[in-house]
């Protein structure tokens, strides 16, 4: 099965700065780690990241009909983005939404998740654990 992996807006900075909250891997740790996953469990993974919120429409708008499933930590865009509910809801490709951090338990902004209502589930406060999470979840709904 074919994965593709989303991180939004400063995941990119991720083991730089607020390791309590984010933890200490790094960006790039974190790339290898899903990949490393993916070969272990015979996934095809790809993984993009971007900033701007007009580029992560345009990727998941791409992956329709070349991916089985996504799994996505929008960042920020989480509490703000229709446009990125949008774009899920429209490809109708089975999606996680990951978050890093226990964002029910943080700021009362946080707790709001547009991308969820076009979510099949998602993982909150698993650290980076929880792509592989998401992706062993995606797997056994793919294979029924
Ligand atoms: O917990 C998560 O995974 C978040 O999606 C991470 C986002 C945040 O805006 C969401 O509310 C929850 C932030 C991405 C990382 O931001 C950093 C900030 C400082 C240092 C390193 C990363």
């Amino acid at each position: 099965m074919k994965i593709l992996v989303i991180n939004g807006p400063n995941l990119n900075m991720l083991g730089i700065r607020e390791p309590d909250i984010y933890g200490k891997t790094t960006y790039a740790a974190l790339v290898a780690l899903i990949e490393e996953y993916a070969q272990k469990t015979n996934i095809e993974v790809e993984q993009y990241q971007s900033n701007h919120e007009g580029d992560l429409v345009d990727k998941i708008q791409d992956a329709y009909g070349k991916f089985d499933g996504i799994v996505i930590n929008p960042g920020a865009y989480t509490h703000t983005s229709v446009a990125i509910l949008d774009a899920l809801k429209a490809v109708a490709i089975p999606a996680v939404e990951v978050h890093i951090s226990e964002v029910d338990k943080r700021e009362k902004f946080r707790q709001i998740s547009y991308v969820r209502l076009a979510c099949v589930a998602t993982i909150t406060g698993h650290g980076v654990d929880g792509y592989t999470e998401a992706m062993d979840l995606l797997r056994e709904k793919y294979e029924g």
